[in-house]
């Protein structure tokens, strides 16, 4: 049976999205970005399991439970642990299912600090700078997996 579910994994402060700094990350909110997947997740013929934690151990976890679950694909948004977390970057380097690196901002424009990436290096691919569509565009990525 072809694999039909993709997680959608969220990190520190991305709960604050559409409330803090619209100027660099935008007017739409965590659910409203998730509404918007969840339209094209159908389109698409796949299901999304969201989820947003500010505790790097529930990324770990989850990035675990995708795989057992057998997922096509986790988008990760990492936050600002992208830049920090070697963690992160063990974890998607010992699962298989693969993850794609999303950022709603291209950190690359930005502080010189964000152009590093951890995720980024053990990632499938990466997706930044398009605002809340990055996360579309990385949903269609998933679909041609
Ligand atoms: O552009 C992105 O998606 C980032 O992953 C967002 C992170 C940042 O550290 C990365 O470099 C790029 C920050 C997430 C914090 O989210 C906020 C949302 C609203 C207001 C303040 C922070």
């Amino acid at each position: 049976m072809a694999k039909k579910l993709v997680y959608v994994l969220n990190g520190p402060n991305l709960n604050l999205l559409g409330l803090r700094e619209p100027e660099i990350y935008g007017h739409d909110t965590l659910d409203d970005i998730a509404g918007m997947l969840e339209d094209r997740a159908k389109a698409l013929g796949l299901t999304i399991d969201m989820r947003q934690s500010n505790h790097e151990g529930h990324l770990l976890d989850w990035m675990h439970e995708a795989q057992s679950k057998g997922a096509k694909a986790i988008l990760l948004n990492a936050g600002a642990l992208t830049h920090t977390s070697l963690a992160l970057y063990d974890a998607i380097r010992s699962i298989k299912t693969p993850v794609i690196e999303v950022h709603i901002s291209n950190p690359h424009a930005r502080e010189e600090y964000r152009r590093h990436s951890y995720v980024g290096m053990a990632a499938k691919g990466s997706i930044a700078g398009f605002g809340a569509k990055s996360y579309l565009l990385a949903l269609e990525a998933a679909a041609l997996l």
